[in-house]
């Protein structure tokens, strides 16, 4: 009778910690949801320009992107993110796309576009075929300062918004202000920034080289929340994917701890009984 009864107590016990470590596991996840904004860094799925004077050339190979001024030697940078895999309630922060300049001979204001039209490839991308879908007005201007090796962003908050209410594909195109460079503005100049394909692009660069600019990839910056408990966790800080199973594991430990320590309180429990008294 004694022990039957230290038994359906072990066994309530058991019952009780299981459902309070289960609600503190999904409390720990709802709770990270909610309030902790995480940062994803995606990198471009295409990146290319287009040159006004070589219309028919493809240059998405290129380990650089160019931006020239002038209305008969124009050069805009044209970039697609996949924005598939993030949380489809996400509520984006802020979201902004990252250059690296290799060099600039003038400080210059360059606008970023929103681009329709998804169906573009770097393989295919000319001056002459190139979308014809780009919004009027840029959606954000940046000055990309003298002379090079400086990272410049533009805000492209409210492009990734619309984007993931829509085909989760972002295209986006740069071009400089056509009123930024006064009266430089007729006078032909360059920018140059690298590319994605800065290590296996049509310049090949020596090893040394590679390790130095590491990091130098056009990169799409977003800080979201969302609420879809575990949905987020993929995404930890840095950008960097951890799979599923790693965190179903680790928020997996309290609820064997729980259960293991109740076996052990059962097993003692039995063992008391037992003993003569
Ligand atoms: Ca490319």
């Amino acid at each position: 009778m004694r022990e039957r009864r230290a038994l359906s107590m072990s066994a309530l016990m058991l019952i009780v910690v299981i459902i309070i470590s289960l609600f503190s596991m999904s409390n720990a996840s709802a709770a990270a949801g909610e309030t902790e904004a995480v940062t994803v860094i995606l990198y471009p799925v295409d990146d290319t320009y287009a040159e006004f004077y070589r219309p028919e050339k493809a240059l998405g190979n290129s380990a650089y992107l160019l931006l020239k001024t002038g209305v008969l030697s124009e050069q805009q940078i044209f970039l697609k993110f996949d924005l598939s895999e993030l949380p489809k309630d996400a509520v984006v922060h802020s979201a902004k796309i990252k250059l690296h300049s290799i060099a600039v001979p003038l400080e210059t204001d360059v606008g970023i576009y929103a681009v329709s039209d998804d169906s573009w490839s770097e393989e295919t991308l000319t001056y002459r075929n190139r979308p014809g879908s780009i919004s009027t007005s840029p959606s954000s201007t940046a000055k990309v300062k003298m002379p090079g090796y400086l990272a410049t962003e533009w805000d492209v908050s409210k492009d990734v918004a619309r984007e993931l209410q829509g085909n989760r594909m972002l295209s986006m195109m740069l071009m400089v202000e056509p009123t930024s460079a006064g009266i430089f503005s007729n006078i032909p100049y360059t920018m140059t920034f690298f590319s994605r394909d800065m290590e296996s692009g049509s310049t090949p660069l020596p090893p040394e080289m590679k390790e130095l600019l590491s990091g130098t990839s056009p990169a799409l910056e977003i800080t979201l929340t969302t609420g879809e408990g575990l949905g987020w966790i993929g995404y930890p800080p840095g950008g960097q994917t951890l799979p599923t199973k790693f965190w179903i594991t680790i928020l997996s430990v309290p609820a064997i701890m729980a259960a293991g320590f109740s076996i052990f309180l059962i097993i003692q429990k039995k063992k008391s009984a037992r003993t003569p008294t």
